[in-house]
């Protein structure tokens, strides 16, 4: 038997030592009996970070939509799979059963299959959270098209780069949605980002706000007739263990985003067991996470994690601010929430509210509470605590990526005893390690390094879409034959790892991973703006927000500012989205530089987080008279 659901302590480190020991025979086992396999695996693992080359559970074939719906329907077929909150608390909730879920997939996937669309095609969802999302993904899987979701609040310019990016054949998306007391016009974004998209043929439009929009002839048909005249059985394509089944973008410090190619067997495996695990799942619980499904932990813990155990899977529409800050609490109370995960952006915000909105609430219901995104400040993870467990709920503070496909480092509830702002322990299979400056190992207990993973898991990303070898510099060139995750982490004196934050040019603002060349990228082409450099600093709510330090051309130079700032957050909101947006534009004549035409950024950090006593070494600036100009005019 294997140790697919560990109970304690003494379990945990039992199970992690076999997992590092034996570890094909560690997800062999796990592999072998809590999954459905037209055929098994020829072998478990076969890698060699060099390449990089990484396959899991070779020669299996599998489609992973059987194993998160048609093998539940006979015990499970009038349980609740997806649980639907809409944005406005006065419409009803809708609870999607199995074998609804099993029926509304299978439509879907016919209605792509009449499209034209076949294994292997890209496919691009651009949806909002209603359930015609979650059925999207799972229709994409059923015959074996590769879907890329793309989050519903992302521009048109960083929507179209995405499409093309992967060739996607055909958008899905919806008439517009809902946002709190705002409608979005989503279709419009659509048509504006499909002008530069040639490969698209087809866009499907499910109807949410009802609004007037224009339907492109022979481009656009609406969703729902063609659901509703379509099957609703749909064989399943046979696919092999490594066939792609996502792409998923996440930005990185330089250059455009990445396209994170994720596979069959082993994300499915490894989704479901560190789902079970994590939130210590049991058969009637309800499950809420609050992500949208347009990020990486939708994906694995809305969608694919929570179905692969035949759980009931909260998904919410709205925000949390709408009707009011008590929004979350009240469906929790509503539906009896078990399993609660969330970002410690959304935490800090509500924790800033009235507390009588939390005590309205019956929270009695609740189990396990999860953070995830970015590191958990002590204050939000006491407010968490205490008014929302109420003690009693442990906290899981769990550290993972868009990369590496499921959750690496967390606590499990009521087995690891959690500290605050620790993410505390590796998962099975999961074998991280502390890098210096050197590129060496750092061994023993309270020590600090970069965080990398020394031995494949099997929801690793395998490649970058049509850059392979982006993949090898970004991940595995920093160290010899090791991940690199771009965080950096301490392990404290019992081997509880806590991640200190990105070592890289990402910013993660309210939980968005942001990369800042991007964005310069965009603000450079406002006709006013010469160059800039955009750094993080330390915000209240969001975690970090941003800092540009603008030159203008001389042309610029007698403009009114006010407007400029205004501008340059246009563009920024134009080429890649709002979520995007600068905190502080400091205009200014020039920038650090090295020699080598460097900006130093370390020097720039610092004054956007007023921490100027010592700015370090400066002898290899070009330009130092410019730090002191800066620091005189710095935004406070
Ligand atoms: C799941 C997700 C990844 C980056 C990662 C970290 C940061 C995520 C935590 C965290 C501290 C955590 N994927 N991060 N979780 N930092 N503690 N529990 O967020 O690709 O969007 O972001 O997020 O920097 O590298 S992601």
């Amino acid at each position: 038997m294997s140790n697919y659901h560990i109970k304690h302590l003494e379990e945990y480190y039992k199970v992690y030592r076999k997992s590092v020991r034996e570890p094909e025979i560690f997800w062999e086992e796990i592999a072998e009996e809590h999954f459905s396999w037209h055929k098994k695996w020829d072998k478990v693992l076969e890698w060699d970070f060099t390449k990089p080359e990484i396959k899991w559970f070779q020669g299996a074939k599998l489609n992973i939509t059987e194993n998160c719906i048609d093998r539940h329907l006979r015990t499970k077929g009038d349980k609740t799979a997806i649980l639907f909150e809409p944005n406005d608390p006065n419409e009803k909730a809708e609870h999607i059963s199995y074998k609804q879920l099993y029926e509304r997939v299978n439509q879907f996937a016919n209605v792509l299959k009449d499209q034209g669309i076949k294994k292997g095609d890209r496919v691009c969802i651009y949806l909002p959270m209603i359930p015609e999302l979650a059925i999207a993904l799972l229709a994409c899987a059923r015959i074996g098209a590769i879907h890329s979701v793309v989050f519903a609040g992302f521009s048109a310019t960083a929507l179209s780069t995405r499409i093309n990016d992967s060739d996607c054949r055909i958008v899905i998306t919806s008439d517009g949605s809902y946002r709190g007391a705002k409608t979005i016009d989503l279709k419009g974004i659509v048509d504006d980002a499909l002008v530069d998209c040639p490969g698209v043929k087809t866009c499907l439009v499910a109807k949410r706000i009802h609004s007037k929009i224009t339907m492109k002839e022979g481009r656009d048909k609406w969703l729902q007739p063609l659901l509703d005249n379509a099957s609703k059985n749909c064989e399943p394509e046979i696919m092999d263990a490594e066939d792609p089944l996502f792409i998923l973008y996440t930005s990185g410090s330089t250059g455009k985003p990445k396209g994170m190619v994720h596979t069959t067997a082993g994300y499915m495996v490894y989704t479901a067991y560190t789902f079970k695990n994590v939130f210590n799942y049991k058969d009637n619980d309800v499950y809420w996470c609050t992500a949208d499904i347009g990020w990486i932990t939708g994906h694995s813990y809305i969608v694919y994690g929570p179905l692969a155990n035949g759980a009931t899977t909260v998904m919410f529409e709205g925000v949390p601010s709408y009707p009011d800050f008590g929004r979350f609490w009240a469906i929790i109370n509503k539906h009896n929430v078990n399993q609660f995960y969330t970002a410690p952006t959304a935490i800090r915000a509500l924790a800033k509210q009235s507390l009588d909105l939390v005590n309205q609430h019956d929270l009695s219901s609740l189990k396990v509470l999860g953070s995830v995104g970015e590191p958990i400040n002590e204050e939000a993870w006491h407010w968490y605590n205490d008014n929302i467990g109420q003690k009693k709920s442990p906290i899981i503070d769990s550290w993972w990526q868009t990369e590496t496909g499921g959750i690496m480092i967390s606590p499990l509830p009521y087995v690891t005893p959690t500290i605050p702002t620790y993410a505390t322990l590796p998962l099975p299979g999961i074998q991280p390690c502390l890098m210096n400056e050197d590129a060496l190992e750092i061994k023993g207990n309270q020590v600090e390094g970069r965080l990398c993973i020394k031995y494949p898991w099997p929801s690793i990303a395998r490649t970058i879409w049509g850059n392979h070898k982006r993949y090898k510099d970004t991940y595995f060139s920093a160290y010899d034959k090791m991940y690199f995750t771009g965080d950096g982490a301490l392990r404290d004196a019992v081997g509880y790892y806590r991640i200190t934050g990105r070592v890289d040019d990402v910013v993660i603002v309210s939980g968005h991973n942001l990369g800042t060349a991007p964005i310069e990228d965009a603000i450079n082409e406002h006709p006013a703006v010469a160059e800039s450099a955009i750094v993080g600093f330390p915000h209240d709510i969001k975690g970090n927000a941003l800092y540009g330090y603008v030159i203008l051309k001389d042309v610029g130079t007698d403009r009114n500012h006010d407007n400029l700032r205004k501008e340059i957050n246009q563009i920024i909101t134009e080429h890649i989205g709002p979520i995007a947006k600068l905190d502080k534009i400091q205009f200014t004549s020039g920038l650090p530089k090295t020699r080598s035409g460097k900006i130093m950024r370390r020097i720039l950090r610092k004054i956007a987080r007023n921490d100027t006593k010592d700015l370090g070494d400066t002898s290899t600036l070009l330009n130092p008279e410019v730090v002191q100009e800066i620091m005189d005019n710095a935004l406070r």
